[in-house]
């Protein structure tokens, strides 16, 4: 059987782009996410991944060529993999399985500046020091913790083979290995409380609890999407449950959330806002006026710097001659707290003591989690600046695999459960899709409403 290969939705405005080159040649075996060709759209040189494994068969479309989204340009035939597969494939698949579990750095909780030893367990393993009850009840938010990791980790994978297959509109910024952050960080928060995310804020999302057929309406420019089709992929909100819209210029949320803080205060509520922002944003103009402001005001807000060591394909070390951004609190007078976002509990437990600062009027914190996006920065990169090793070095320590070998090896919670919620996301993952697809398209007439207040 031979599967079509499109041209995704590459660009900034959806339209034609040219062929430079093919990577593989007529007749190659690739695997599932190997650089396929490169092209030019009308914003930079990106490369198409391949959306499965197999055959490369033609026809394909000539170099130089101009290609529609959607066209076809090539097959991939469903043969067994057999002949050298072309480097480059990163595969990330929904279960990776480790054979034993890889020697995992302590739950790191230490003030910055503090980088050796990292050995500070201030995550308190609530299994060791609680029986009864109380370990019941920690399993049980920790299959919850798993089971939003599990639906963030479904929904971008799925999305990422739609995607490959030309069938989403616009772009798309994943998070997939960054799950353990957002999920640690609202798993400490209240309904009310505001976070503000960023051009890659599915997780986040998902994460606060908002809707995912709103979302994924939203990523189709649907009428039913959460801004009503107006957004895309980076401007994901739903008021309802305290996701304010995400914001892809970099940095802008920082005193965007500083602000919103500020007016909880004002206002005597005990609400907290929450920054999400990369790495890249730590070197941005507004992060320091944010971080200052926040600081002098005592600002309920928590800034949650997740630093998966790219910019884009620029690694943080060529940006900065420091390796902990926590370390800038210091210099606004907030703690400064490194934390491991590949661990859901460890990141729970810091952003708990920082959400406690704030609503006791203490002011806000500043938490670095060292993560690591498995995909490249946005679709059409497949990450190539990175090391074959480091990528996998980071997939052995897998948030989600994490979770998974805690609860069945120390809560003895049954793998077939755990199973079931993977199932069960899937299918809740396939539903929104058919949702957004299905929905209409929004009337032109909406164009200009909800643009000037
Ligand atoms: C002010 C601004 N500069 C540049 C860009 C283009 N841009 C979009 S995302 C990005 C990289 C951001 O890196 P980081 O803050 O580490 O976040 P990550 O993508 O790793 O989540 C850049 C440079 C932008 N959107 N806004
Ligand atoms: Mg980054």
């Amino acid at each position: 059987m031979k599967h079509p290969v499109v041209m995704p939705h590459l660009g900034a405005t959806g339209g034609d782009v040219k062929i430079i080159e093919w990577q593989v040649t007529e007749f190659d075996v690739v695997a599932a996410g190997a650089a396929l060709l490169t092209v030019e759209t009308d914003k930079s040189a990106v490369e198409v991944e391949a959306f499965r494994g197999g055959r490369l068969v033609g026809p394909l479309a000539a170099a130089g060529s101009s290609i529609a989204p959607g066209e076809i340009i090539g097959y991939l035939s469903e043969e067994p993999a057999e002949g050298p597969s072309i480097a480059g494939a990163r595969s990330a698949p929904y279960n990776v399985r480790t054979a034993s579990p890889p020697a995992l750095p302590g739950a790191a909780l230490v003030p910055a500046g503090h980088h050796e030893p990292r050995t500070a367990r201030a995550v308190v393993k609530l299994s060791r020091v609680q029986t009864g009850n109380a370990a019941a009840q920690f399993a049980e938010r920790l299959v919850e913790a798993f089971a939003t990791m599990v639906l963030i980790r479904r929904y971008e994978e799925h999305l990422y083979q739609l995607f490959l297959q030309g069938l989403v509109p616009g772009t798309l910024h994943q998070c997939q290995g960054q799950e353990a952050v957002a999920v640690g960080v609202c798993s400490a928060l209240r309904r009310d409380d505001f976070v503000y995310s960023t051009h890659r804020p599915v997780g986040h999302l998902i994460a606060k609890g908002a809707s995912l057929e709103a979302i994924t309406a939203e990523i189709w420019g649907k009428a039913t999407g959460c801004v009503g089709g107006k957004g895309g992929q980076m401007h994901l909100a739903d008021f309802a449950v305290g996701a304010m819209v995400s914001n892809a210029i970099v940095g802008a949320n920082i005193p965007i959330a500083t602000g919103s803080a500020m007016s909880f205060r004002l206002q005597g509520l005990d609400r907290v806002a929450v920054s999400f922002f990369g790495d890249g944003a730590s070197n941005i103009g507004a992060f320091h006026e944010g971080l200052n402001l926040a600081a002098v005001q005592d600002a309920p807000v928590i800034f949650i710097c997740e630093n998966n060591l790219y910019a884009a394909s620029t690694h943080f070390g060529l940006t900065a001659r420091i390796t902990d951004i926590a370390e800038r609190a210091s210099a606004y007078g907030m703690p400064g707290v490194v934390v491991d976002g590949m661990d859901v509990e460890a990141v729970f437990a810091a952003a708990r003591t920082a959400v406690a600062r704030a609503r006791a009027g203490k002011g806000p914190t500043l938490i670095e989690a060292k993560t690591y996006r498995y995909r490249g920065h946005s679709r059409g990169d497949p990450g190539h600046y990175r090391g074959r090793d480091e990528h996998d070095a980071w997939l052995a320590r897998d948030p989600i695999e994490r979770s998974r070998r805690r609860l069945t090896a120390e809560f003895a919670v049954g793998a077939t459960r755990l199973d079931e919620i993977e199932s069960a996301a899937q299918a809740r993952v396939e539903a929104a899709v058919e949702f957004a697809r299905r929905s209409p398209e929004p009337s032109p007439g909406s164009g200009l409403e909800h643009v000037f207040a």
